[in-house]
């Protein structure tokens, strides 16, 4: 019987491969916690040329793990998604240039404030507006899950603006200066940071801040009081030395361009490509290999389900069109949130990015897989099977040897389709940080901001790899069919 050979191979595929993925690596002498960060957020964090993290969380935090002996293994992200990963205690700490409050006090454990800061409203430069009265019935863009964003809300009341949510400081940023929406709240350091270095808005409240504040370093509340600690007690050390005033005085008395080299850089698309040639190969890198291993992935748990779909057994029929339904209909970023930040606070593993994303292209494609396989399979005409059936070959027999074949030739061109979807679909896990080609993107934006050109750079690498995976795909098809 075909399915009796199948599935325990494939189940225990599988499972090797889930045991594999959870495995979970070995303790280091050095105590090394998971610390997120901003992907995005000068002076606090960003990325200079080489693409190292730097800026004044980032000095901060290397030298004080210098000084309290641990070490870290640094994830840059969404703030949204980096800070509810340490709420659920998935990774020890967060910096972030996040703002202290009381709402934050009741979910995480604080360390001394590092900095001081408030939430500016802000307008393109040369705008009309000049009161918040004035932006009734106008949109406010607002970068999800921060303190900035909550003071937009509570002004929303008073004004009645719309709003407009963004996952970064940048792309908020550009849809203000693009005209799209009127107005934003952001942190009044990161806001003057990127006016200094040519962003053409202006900040309306210079001198009336809201919500000032302190900011400072987070870890989950009730855990990793020692990591707290550490952190307190070494920038204590390196306030008293003039270690801190030194890096405050780093990123705040010059420009960011010293940082990224981008004024010294040519930003002819040829210079982009250039002078970022290693994180564009890196990014495509990752894009592929996520998408060559949620192809093979997918498209053996997808037959598989083809196959239950097809059972005599309405048990089994029933399983696969459940999986079916309920992967099919899920967002793919609402999936790979469930996966990266929601199942681990229940199963208490941490699950890294790579692996998350990677299992939710899986349960998705391969969802899809399996409906088309499904429909592969039914669609080879009965009388094949019967005319099978009655020469004397058995169920499974007739399955492989004349059903399956015939079936696999109708699917081919729904899998050459959904290949090229998972390649596309990889790029939605840029949203739990996993660096691939459109992440890459967003983080040489951030940058150097050439959003046409960057984005007419990426767009282009997608092009030539889908075009590769089609004539691939193509060969083989024709390779199998003659
Ligand atoms: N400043 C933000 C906050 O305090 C954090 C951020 O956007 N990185 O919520």
């Amino acid at each position: 019987m075909v399915k009796k050979k199948i599935l325990p191979i494939m189940l225990a595929l599988f499972a090797a491969l889930g045991l594999a993925l959870l495995a979970r690596p070995v303790q280091a002498a050095e105590p090394n916690y998971v610390i997120t960060t901003d992907a995005t957020y000068a002076p606090f964090d960003f990325q200079d040329k080489n693409n190292e993290y730097i800026g004044i969380d980032m000095d901060i935090l290397k030298e004080v793990a210098k000084r309290e002996h641990f070490t870290y293994t640094l994830k840059p992200m969404s703030f949204n998604a980096a800070a509810q990963l340490v709420a659920n205690g998935q990774a020890d700490g967060i910096i972030a240039g996040m703002m202290i409050n009381d709402e934050r006090k009741q979910v995480y454990d604080v360390s001394t404030p590092y900095y001081q800061s408030g939430v500016a409203w802000i307008t393109k430069k040369g705008s009309s507006i000049k009161s918040l009265k004035e932006l009734k019935g106008k949109t406010v863009a607002l970068k999800t899950g921060t303190a900035a964003a909550e003071y937009g809300k509570q002004q929303q009341k008073k004004y009645g603006f719309k709003i407009k949510y963004f996952n970064d400081t940048d792309t908020m940023y550009n849809d203000v200066a693009n005209g799209n929406s009127a107005a934003t709240f952001e942190d009044y350091p990161v806001i003057a940071y990127a006016i200094k270095n040519g962003m053409k808005l202006q900040v309306m409240n210079p001198h009336n801040l809201g919500n000032a504040g302190g900011v400072g370093f987070f870890v989950q509340k009730g855990h990793n009081a020692e990591l707290l600690a550490a952190f307190n007690r070494g920038f204590a050390s390196i306030k008293k030395d003039g270690t801190y005033d030194k890096i405050i005085n780093k990123y705040l008395n010059s420009k960011q361009s010293k940082f990224t080299g981008d004024a010294a850089d040519n930003n002819s698309m040829w210079g982009i490509l250039r002078s970022n040639k290693s994180a564009f190969m890196k990014g495509l890198w990752e894009t592929i290999v996520l998408t060559v291993l949620a192809i093979i992935l997918a498209s053996l748990w997808g037959i598989l389900l083809g196959v239950m779909g097809i059972s005599q057994s309405k048990w089994i029929r029933g399983t696969s069109t459940t999986i079916i339904y309920a992967f099919r209909g899920l967002p793919l970023m609402v999936l790979a949130f469930f996966i990266y930040i929601g199942l681990p606070g229940v199963i208490g593993t941490k699950i890294p990015a790579f692996t998350a994303g990677l299992l939710t292209l899986i349960l998705n494609e391969g969802a899809y897989t399996g409906a088309f396989v499904r429909g592969g399979f039914e669609a080879v005409d009965s009388g094949q099977m019967e005319a099978a059936r009655s020469l004397g070959l058995p169920y499974g027999t007739a399955m492989r040897k004349v059903v399956i074949p015939q079936g696999l030739k109708i699917m081919i061109p729904s899998f050459i389709n959904q290949f090229i979807i998972t390649l596309k679909d990889t790029s939605i896990l840029s949203a739990i940080g996993i660096l691939e080609l459109t992440q890459t993107g967003t983080l040489i934006v951030a940058r150097n901001s050439q959003g046409f050109r960057v984005w007419a750079i990426v767009a282009a690498i997608y092009l030539i790899v889908i075009t590769l995976l089609t004539w691939f795909s193509n060969w083989v098809q024709r390779r199998i069919k003659y």
